[in-house]
């Protein structure tokens, strides 16, 4: 029995909820904000979350628990292509969503989600730089006609869906710039994917607890 510990306004939180629903693996959702109280590193030396609970094991970080899901459970919805090259472009996009979008534009999070003040402009400059730059790399190597890599369904489509939209509306929120004009069939494409009723569910809880977090900011 798997526990994923953390929050759903988070989008790290959200991908793994999302290979867990979509593998049908069976889980509970603990609700924890991420901290650096000594008891909460004990799970999660980083003091972040996800963290995924197997067996009373703590496992942390996304692209360790994609693989792991994939460990332990091959019999179920394979997340990563049989073909060994497909499965190397499938781990790039994953990281490189991580590493080169979310990290970009992250400092744009909390003022656009949060209601936390605005980010220096020299920020926000840097912040469009980054995600332009990290964009430009991952739209290589992606197909996106029907999925991110590859003919199916993957764990490169599950950081699409949890990551790229809330990287494309920082931006264009901070900037006015629209990070699909250069290459606009993401739209579809995203649109397509977040169809899926996992996905759509996770992204409509998210929602509904980012709205939560706003009103609670304004209440303070
Ligand atoms: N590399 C980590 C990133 C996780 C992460 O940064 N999570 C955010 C929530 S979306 C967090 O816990 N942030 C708290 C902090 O930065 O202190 C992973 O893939 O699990």
């Amino acid at each position: 029995m798997f526990k994923l510990h953390g929050f759903p306004t988070s989008n790290f939180y959200n991908k793994v909820k999302i290979a867990l629903l979509e593998k049908d693996l069976p889980f509970e959702e603990i609700r924890v904000a991420p901290s650096i109280q000594e008891d909460f590193l004990k799970i999660s030396p980083m003091g972040r979350i996800p963290i995924l609970e197997y067996n009373g094991e703590f496992i942390r970080e996304t692209h360790v628990m994609y693989e792991f899901l994939e460990e332990v459970a091959p019999q179920t919805l394979r997340l990563l292509p049989k073909d060994p090259m497909a499965r190397v472009r499938v781990r790039e996009v994953s990281l490189m969503t991580d590493l080169y979008l979310d990290f970009s534009a992250r400092p744009l999070f909390q003022h656009v989600f949060f209601g936390a003040d605005k980010p220096s402009e020299d920020s926000i400059h840097r912040a469009l730089k980054d995600t332009m730059f990290g964009w430009r790399a991952i739209s290589n190597l992606i197909d996106c006609e029907n999925y991110a890599v590859a003919d199916q369904f993957s764990y490169a489509d599950i950081s699409a869906a949890s990551t790229w939209d809330i990287v494309q509306k920082s931006i264009l929120q901070m900037t006015g710039k629209d990070i699909w004009d250069e290459t606009p069939k993401i739209v579809d494409y995203l649109k397509k994917i977040e169809e899926r009723p996992h996905i759509k569910a996770t992204n409509k809880a998210q929602k509904a607890a980012l709205r939560m977090a706003a009103m609670a900011k304004k209440k303070i």
